[in-house]
């Protein structure tokens, strides 16, 4: 992957850009909320269509010379309709907060009430961070995990619902490893009169592909973003059913948004096609089993892990009782600098700063798209673990660098 033609106009950004190539060739990316593309979503994402303006939708633009955006938006339509049997779908959105707004922007009032999962326990900014415009324009209660189990306390949601009286609960999460009831949410809604809005940016690949359950059909608003497990390329999607269908497409554009990001939506069709076929299946599958084969080394080598384990593409470690001394910037740092890059991340009862939290986030997306097996990935969990118990030896950090460079060279990427 050169960038030959961008290097003969701006030597500094090719530069940054095979940079950027050879990083995540040569470490280890995982982040849980990252992945790598394919070259044929890549080359849509970098297409002509970033010169087009197509305010509007399918058929019903403001500008002219549509036709071929129009064709490339359909399928990205019709195909998320395929992969996640929705009603309604809008591919616009350009990232998942901004999905989230749309939902946020159609159904609500400033003022009204949100009941939504705290940061700290999994939840998400644009689910009511006071950071957050969702903390500013609506009043904002939030739920927690039960501080035993680290698994979300249904009923305790519903008592808080029916004090609270939200006019939207929000579930679905960027830092929860386990499986979500989403009719147990949804009767908590009902209960209340409340709308319900399912937030899958993290596990939009593992509902495509049926590895975990589905709110499509149960939740009011279904909302991701499409670079995640998914791995479509950058950018959200908001489904709902027919009733909610005009009001979401008003509140994408011209409510929230300017012109449709094109190349982005061409990325997301392609990116769609790629996740219907039978081999993204076999993905997912193995995503959430790498992850487990991580979750249990970290166990085995001490590490407690948030609910025992997981069930999706995360895992969650509290470090506070296996390396009281550790921060999880501490170990982020660390570990990047032996060629494992995460980030360090809250834990449910945090008890130092989202600045320097407890704990440390880990995904197997990106890891299982490059060919990682259950082999590579317990690997990968005792490099971990080695770096963590000795987070300032260099020859430790020398030593796994090494062992890196030898995962990566057996796992190619954009060769
Ligand atoms: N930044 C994403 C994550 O890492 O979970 C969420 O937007």
């Amino acid at each position: 992957m050169d960038h030959e033609v961008t290097r003969s106009v701006d030597e500094a950004v090719a530069e940054a850009l095979e940079g950027e190539a050879d990083r995540q060739r040569s470490t280890l990316q995982m982040i849980a909320s990252e992945n790598h593309v394919s070259e044929a979503v890549l080359d849509a994402q970098g297409s002509v269509l970033t010169n087009k303006y197509a305010e509007g939708y399918p058929g019903a633009r403001y500008y002219g010379g549509c036709e071929y955006a129009d064709e490339v938006e359909r399928l990205a339509i019709e195909r998320a309709s395929e992969l996640f049997g929705a009603d309604h779908v809008n591919v616009q959105p350009h990232s998942g907060t901004q999905a989230n707004q749309a939902v946020y922007f159609s159904m609500l009032e400033p003022g009204d009430k949100i009941l939504s999962l705290d940061l700290n326990h999994g939840g998400h900014l644009s689910h009511g961070h006071p950071a957050n415009f969702t903390g500013q324009l609506y009043e904002v209660e939030q739920y927690e995990v039960n501080p035993e189990t680290g698994l979300l306390d249904y009923d305790g949601l519903a008592d808080h619902a029916a004090e609270f009286e939200p006019d939207i609960i929000v579930s679905g999460y960027s830092a929860y490893p386990r499986e979500v009831e989403w009719t147990t949410i949804q009767s908590v809604a009902d209960e209340v009169g409340a709308l319900h809005l399912a937030d899958i940016a993290h596990i939009t690949g593992l509902v495509a592909a049926g590895v975990h359950a589905s709110p499509v059909g149960i939740a009011d608003f279904v909302t991701g973003s499409t670079h995640k497990t998914i791995r479509a390329g950058r950018g959200g999607i908001v489904m709902c059913r027919e009733e909610y269908a005009d009001d979401i497409d008003a509140a994408v554009f011209p409510g929230g948004q300017g012109g449709p990001l094109m190349h982005n939506i061409a990325g997301k069709a392609v990116g769609f096609k790629e996740a219907l076929q039978p081999e993204f299946e076999a993905y997912a599958e193995r995503t959430v089993e790498n992850a487990n084969v991580l979750g249990e080394t970290l166990a085995e080598h001490g590490f407690s892990l948030v609910s025992g384990g997981t069930d999706n593409h995360l895992v969650l470690v509290d470090l506070r009782e296996s390396h009281p001394e550790t921060s999880g910037g501490d170990a982020e740092d660390a570990l990047e600098a032996a060629d494992i890059v995460l980030n360090a991340n809250t834990v449910p009862g945090e008890t130092r700063s989202p600045f320097d939290p407890s704990g440390i986030r880990v995904g197997t997306p990106a890891l299982t798209t490059r060919g990682f097996d259950a082999d590579d990935t317990r690997r990968v969990g005792e490099l971990i673990a080695r770096v963590i118990d000795a987070p300032s030896d260099e020859a430790v950090r020398s030593d796994v660098r090494d062992e890196v460079a030898a995962l990566c060279e057996a796992n190619p990427l954009y060769e």
